[in-house]
């Protein structure tokens, strides 16, 4: 007796902003989908994300669906930068908008899916003790998800409060009188900090690598400008939709070494008074050309001399080992200026490496700093961890781990050989992390609804990579990221933020636009590079 109740046409991991657009658009077309997700809510990095100062550095009116027209007239912004929990209150709107909870089982790790050859099918099952049985299967598992705890000698024995910024607790946490280290100046580091020394009695920022960061300016979105918006959506979607990086912003239509040192000055004022990562998109050969990146990089380097009032301490927050924005820069709202406060130190861990974590602080090779508590922020196993940490087994029981022992490889981002009707939704060899993700999970998902639906009218029940297409795709990939200066930065885009982890440049760096063109060539080239059956 087939076992209907566990039976579903698509099985979606995840209810972040990917995972909820796909229930959305696979139950539109009138499938049966089940959604598991390991948080008790919807919302993905949101909901998990709640460090003080958390802020998406996207613009809030493009960081936001398109696929309603009606949600996206409906809801108003209220600044520029949307905090963590006003972007957690939307897709909390968006999932009672279009009953979306009640396709989820929450609190629900899957912990492995199994493809079955001869029945064509996934089974899926999870921390809950489920099994269920889909046609498809859609892991839209999160790129910044899984969590990196270092192993540093001692971490478990802390005896003070502890967290990681990635796992943020729900109850409130107290920092007046506390005496808090940081360990971490990536994005999330970047953004707590300031906020904590607001109350702490004293701030310990252990920094192993610096990080370039532009204020964010941001503000409060007046009524005319919310206006204005909502009027000319759809031009701001098409832009962004066909742009590199999925909002509507172009840089200067010339180089940074083709125009004369006051024009390069002038374009760099606008965009450090505009504020956020987009500087590094000023001008377009800034992350391909080093000369060019010189220029932008050396212009940032002054403004953090300006706004560190201490030289010594100002020279320690400049990098020296990549270029500007190869590493996403980071968009904050008063970090540098923290260091001119009393209650504010800087560890700088290349001169004073960690030895190791006791019950009651800290322990540098310069010595013992007592601590109340202690925030990791230390980032992600990013864009493979989630992944990975699910046991997946496409055709014969291979598993996805061995598939990927190299490093990633996909097609398109979104289909791996050997694992038949199984998508990844912003996965490696996408743009997606590269880009505004939430056009480009939408991208995405329309992409996989489109495929499906050929699928049903050319009569076949499977459909997956083939290994050329892979191997073809990745060193696409490859060929674009080496054309760049990307891979000269010991990033979390290379995974070489991992102990271990295979040096591989995951992200697809052509952009969303160009990247959308090649992958609906594919699909009206009768989904060219996949096997249907
Ligand atoms: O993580 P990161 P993140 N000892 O990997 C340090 C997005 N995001 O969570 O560089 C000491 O960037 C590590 O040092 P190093 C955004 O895309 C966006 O901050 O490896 N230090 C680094 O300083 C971002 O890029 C937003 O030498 C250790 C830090 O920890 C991505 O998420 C906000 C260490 C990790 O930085 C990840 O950002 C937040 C160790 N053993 C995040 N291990 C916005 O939208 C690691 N570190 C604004």
């Amino acid at each position: 007796m087939p076992d209907v109740e566990n039976s579903f046409d698509a099985v979606v991991v995840g209810a972040g902003i990917a995972g909820l657009y796909a229930v959305h658009k696979l139950r539109a077309r009138g499938m049966r989908v089940r959604g598991f997700e390991s948080a008790a809510g919807v919302g993905g990095t949101w909901y998990h994300n709640r460090y003080p100062g958390a802020r998406c550095d996207v613009e809030s009116i493009d960081y936001s669906y398109s696929f309603d027209e009606e949600l996206q007239q409906e809801w108003t912004w209220s600044e520029r930068f949307a905090a963590q929990d006003e972007i957690l209150r939307y897709l909390g709107h968006v999932a009672n908008r279009h009953d979306l909870r009640s396709a989820y089982e929450f609190s629900t790790r899957v912990t492995a899916a199994d493809y079955d050859d001869r029945s064509g099918r996934w089974t899926v099952r999870t921390d809950t003790a489920r099994t269920v049985s889909a046609r498809f299967l859609v892991l839209a598992t999160g790129v910044l998800s899984a969590t990196n705890m270092p192993e540093i000698p001692g971490r478990d024995s802390f005896a003070g409060e502890l967290y990681h910024t990635g796992a943020w607790p729900h109850h409130g946490v107290e920092f007046e009188g506390k005496r808090v280290g940081v360990i971490g100046t990536g994005s999330s580091g970047i953004q707590t900090i300031p906020v904590v020394a607001e109350t702490a009695a004293r701030v310990t920022v252990f920094q192993r690598s610096p990080n370039y960061s532009i204020p964010a300016r941001n503000r409060p979105l007046p009524p005319e400008f919310i206006a204005d918006v909502k009027a000319g959506y759809p031009e701001r979607r098409r832009l962004s939709r066909i742009s590199g990086g999925g909002t509507p912003n172009s840089p200067h239509p010339r180089g940074a070494l083709e125009v004369d040192a006051a024009e390069r000055t002038r374009i760099y004022d606008q965009w450090w008074e505009r504020g956020g990562y987009l500087f590094a998109k000023a001008f377009p050969d800034q992350t391909t050309n080093l000369a060019a990146n010189d220029t932008a990089r050396e212009y940032v380097e002054a403004k953090i001399r300006e706004l560190v009032h201490d030289p010594e301490i100002a020279e320690q927050l400049i990098p020296d080992d990549h270029p500007i924005g190869t590493k996403r820069i980071v968009t904050d709202s008063g970090y540098f200026e923290a260091y001119n406060r009393e209650n504010v130190e800087l560890v700088n861990l290349r001169r004073t490496p960690i030895t190791e974590i006791t019950p009651s602080g800290v322990r540098t090779s310069d010595g013992l700093r007592e601590l109340d508590m202690l925030i990791f922020a230390t980032g992600f196993d990013a864009m493979t961890g989630s992944l990975s940490r699910i046991d997946l087994r496409g055709r014969d029981g291979r598993t996805l781990r061995d598939a990927w022992s190299a490093g990633p490889r996909t097609y398109l981002g979104l289909a791996v050989s050997g694992f038949p009707n199984m998508f990844v939704v912003s996965g490696p060899g996408s743009p997606s992390v590269l880009a505004n993700m939430v056009l480009t999970a939408e991208q995405h998902v329309d992409w996989i609804a489109s495929c499906l639906d050929y699928l049903d009218e050319h009569r076949a029940t499977t459909i997956e990579a083939s290994e050329d297409a892979v191997t073809e795709w990745v060193a696409t990939c490859n060929a674009n990221a080496a054309a760049t200066l990307f891979p000269a930065a010991n990033s979390w885009y290379l995974g070489a933020n991992i102990p271990g982890k295979p040096r591989v440049f995951m992200p697809y760096v052509g952009g969303l636009g160009k990247y959308r063109a090649i992958c609906d060539d594919v699909a009206s080239d009768g989904y060219r590079g996949f096997v249907l059956d």
